[in-house]
């Protein structure tokens, strides 16, 4: 019997690669070369299987091009670039890549956090221009993170992490917002409160985003969500791009209604706003929240064994949505 078709959309490491040849007849994308919607189409109007990563959109258009794909496995936790009512509608299983990254990206939130409030880029910049002649009392001064107040909006897995790094590490006072309020239990864990989003835009000096991209969930921080925020605070975004309005965060930053923010992921990337490039008081990065190369390998792998055990008959290991089983491809 001849092996499933598997296209690897984009580069990843070639022995994970290798382990999926060995199950599979596997195209894969060493070049790393970034597909228009219209080559995806064309590479998987023969393949029963897609290991994709957060740029390719799969969505009804693309299936319909792809009558015997019947799963697409992503390698990353987040997956708003599947129309997954399309998928599901079309029969087609989705995966994601959930707790292998979770503590990586809560410690990068923090690093970002960190780097944020306490002026690292801004002020190793300024040190590399050759500007650093005298010490001065003010110097780069910023704001603390220990014995601050932490407010989190999206209260997932990450968001927890993130939490328990506040509040058990540096002493913060946590407050979260989140779509359903944690167990008493949980919220004990991580030391939390709930609150509702006004008043924790309006309490926290340090805001960190770690809320799914969804239609609800897009432009969540916005002119009038920073203008509630306090002219000290910080705004973290390790969620996705289109949580924040780019744009409005710019002019808030240029116009010190708040102190900072840390980016790692943005509007449109990888282009980034052009004003938010001209500001100083932001730190910026190419969406690597959860690049550390254990992580990156484990989140391959995950993909990896979700189109195993898919096609092995075990099902998914990490499902996104539940294709009536008359209804799978
Ligand atoms: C991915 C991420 O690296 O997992 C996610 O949701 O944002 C990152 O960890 C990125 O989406 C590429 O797939």
């Amino acid at each position: 019997m001849s092996k499933p078709r598997i296209l690897v959309a984009r580069a990843i490491f070639p022995d994970i690669v290798d382990r999926l040849r060995e199950h599979f007849d596997v195209e894969a994308n060493p070049d790393d070369v970034i597909w228009t919607p219209a080559e995806l189409a064309a590479r998987l109007a023969d393949k029963d299987g897609v290991l994709t990563t957060g740029s390719q959109r799969i969505d009804a258009a693309l299936l319909a091009a792809a009558p015997r794909l019947k799963i697409c496995a992503n390698m990353a936790v987040g997956y708003n670039n599947f129309d997954v009512d399309a998928m599901t509608a079309a029969g087609v299983q989705g995966t994601n890549t959930p707790d292998v990254l979770t503590e990586t990206t809560a410690d990068f939130g923090f690093a970002l956090l960190m780097a944020t409030a306490r002026r690292m880029a801004e002020s190793e910049h300024f040190l590399r221009a050759g500007q650093w002649t005298k010490w001065s009392y003010d110097m780069f001064a910023g704001s603390d993170i220990h014995g601050s107040t932490l407010g989190i909006i999206g209260m997932g897995r990450i968001g927890q992490g993130i939490a328990k790094r506040g509040a058990h590490g540096f002493g913060m006072k946590v407050i979260y917002h989140n779509r359903s309020r944690l167990s008493t239990a949980l919220e004990a864990e991580c030391k939390a409160t709930y609150v509702g989003k006004d008043e924790l835009l309006r309490t926290a000096d340090h805001v960190m985003l770690v809320v799914p991209y969804t239609a609800a969930s897009h432009h969540t921080i916005g002119a009038a969500e920073l203008g509630l925020m306090k002219p000290t605070a910080t705004l973290i975004n390790i969620a996705r791009g289109g949580i924040v309005d780019d744009a409005a965060l710019a002019v808030a930053l240029r116009e010190r209604r708040i102190a900072a923010a840390g980016l790692d992921v943005f509007e449109g990337e990888p282009s980034v706003h052009p004003d938010l490039l001209t500001v100083p008081n932001v730190v910026l990065t190419p969406h690597i929240a959860s690049a550390t190369v254990p992580t990156r390998r484990a989140m391959a792998n995950l993909a990896a064994d979700n189109l195993i055990a898919f096609f092995g008959g075990r099902g998914p290991l990490t499902p996104v949505n539940q294709p009536q089983a008359g209804l799978l491809r």
